[in-house]
C-alpha cells in the first residue's frame, strides 16, 4: 500500500493498520534469543503483543505522517513506534505488580506476573525497556535523529518522567493530592510517553522546531486528556469493557479527577482538554485531521 493511503484511511482502518504493523514488528524484535532464557522470552511477548490500542505507535506513525507529507515512509517508524510500545508494555508489568497496584487483569487477560511468576515479570519488564533503546540504535535513522529519538525516550521514560509520575502516584495512595499536583503527577506518570511519542513521530516527519512545539501542545493536552478519560471509564465501564479492573483507583483510596472533581467536572475538564488538543494543532500547518481525528478518540473511548 502507498504511505499516503495508510494516512488517508478512516481513524478505525488506520489504527488496525497500526496495529498490524506493529504485530509483525513486535514478533520480530522479542524472538528468543537465549534458549535457555525461553520463560522470559515467552514473558515478554505475551506483555507486549497482547491486545492493546497501540496508541502510543499510532501517534508515531500520524505525526510523521502529518509532518512528513509526500516523503512519509511508514516502514521508518515501524521500529520507533515499536520502541515507544516495549516501554508503555514494560509500564504496566511493573504497574500491575503486588509491589505496586497489585492487579490480575490487564488487557483482559492475566497480568505478566500472574501468568508467568513475579520475578519473570520484572525480568520481563527490565528487557522490555533495554529492548526499546536497542530498538532505535539499530533503527534506520541517520544517526543524529537517532541521538534525538534515544534522548526523547530516555527523558520521558526515566526519574525526569514516567517513573518520577509512577513515585509520586503510589506515594498519594490514601492522600490527597491537590488537582494542580495530580496534573503533575499525570503529565508525568502517562503524559510523558504520549507527548514523546508525538515527538518522536514528528522528528521522524522532519518537523521544525515550531512544527515540533505544536504537535508537543497537541500531545500534553492529549496526554492529560487520555488521563481524564481513564479515570471517567474506571467508574462508569465495566471490568469486562475495560480489560482490566474496573473501580482500582477507588479501591485503593487513589486520588482521580473523577474523585477530586466530581463526574461531571471532569467531563468538562475532558472537553477542555480536547478543545486545547484541537487548537494545538492550528499551529501546524498542513492537513492534520488524523491528529483530529486520534484526538476524538481518546476522549470517546470505552476502554
Ligand atoms: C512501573 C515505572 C512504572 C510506570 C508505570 C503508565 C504507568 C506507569 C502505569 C499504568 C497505570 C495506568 C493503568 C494508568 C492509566 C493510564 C494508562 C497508561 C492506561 C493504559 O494504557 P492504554 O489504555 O493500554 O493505552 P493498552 O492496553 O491499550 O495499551
Amino acid at each position: 500500500m502507498a504511505a499516503a493511503q495508510m494516512l488517508q484511511k478512516p481513524l478505525a482502518e488506520f489504527l488496525q493498520l497500526v496495529g498490524e504493523r506493529q504485530q509483525t514488528q513486535l514478533q520480530a524484535s522479542l524472538k528468543t534469543e537465549v534458549a535457555d532464557a525461553e520463560t522470559l522470552f515467552s514473558a515478554m511477548r505475551y506483555a507486549a503483543l497482547g491486545p492493546g490500542k497501540r496508541l502510543r505507535p499510532a501517534l508515531v506513525y500520524a505525526c510523521a505522517g502529518t509532518l512528513g507529507g509526500a516523503n512519509f515512509d511508514p516502514v521508518a517508524c515501524d521500529a520507533p513506534a515499536a520502541a515507544l510500545e516495549c516501554i508503555h508494555a514494560y509500564s504496566l508489568v511493573h504497574d500491575d505488580l503486588p509491589a505496586m497496584d497489585d492487579d490480575d487483569l490487564r488487557r483482559g487477560r492475566p497480568t505478566c506476573h500472574v501468568e508467568f511468576d513475579q520475578a519473570t515479570a520484572i525480568l520481563a519488564g527490565d528487557a522490555l525497556q533495554t529492548r526499546a533503546f536497542e530498538l532505535l540504535l539499530h533503527c534506520d535513522a541517520a544517526p543524529a535523529l537517532k541521538l534525538q529519538m534515544l534522548a526523547e525516550l530516555a527523558q520521558a521514560s526515566g526519574a525526569r518522567g514516567m517513573v518520577a509520575g509512577q513515585a509520586i502516584d503510589l506515594a498519594a495512595v490514601n492522600r490527597s493530592l491537590d488537582p494542580v499536583a495530580l496534573e503533575q503527577m499525570h503529565h508525568l506518570k502517562t503524559g510523558a510517553l504520549i507527548r514523546a511519542s508525538a515527538r518522536i513521530g514528528a522528528l521522524l516527519g522532519g518537523a521544525d522546531e515550531s512544527q515540533l512545539q505544536a504537535v508537543t501542545g497537541y500531545a500534553e493536552a492529549l496526554g492529560l486528556a487520555f488521563q481524564v478519560r481513564d479515570d471517567i471509564l474506571d467508574v462508569t465501564t465495566d471490568t469486562a469493557t475495560l480489560g482490566k479492573t474496573q473501580g482500582a483507583d477507588a479501591a485503593r483510596n487513589k486520588p482521580t479527577y473523577v474523585s477530586l472533581l466530581g463526574l461531571d467536572a471532569a467531563r468538562d475538564k475532558l472537553q477542555q482538554l480536547q478543545r486545547d488538543a484541537l487548537a494545538a494543532l492550528d499551529d501546524l500547518g498542513g492537513d492534520a485531521t488524523l491528529l483530529r481525528q486520534l484526538a476524538d478518540y481518546v476522549v470517546q473511548r470505552r476502554h
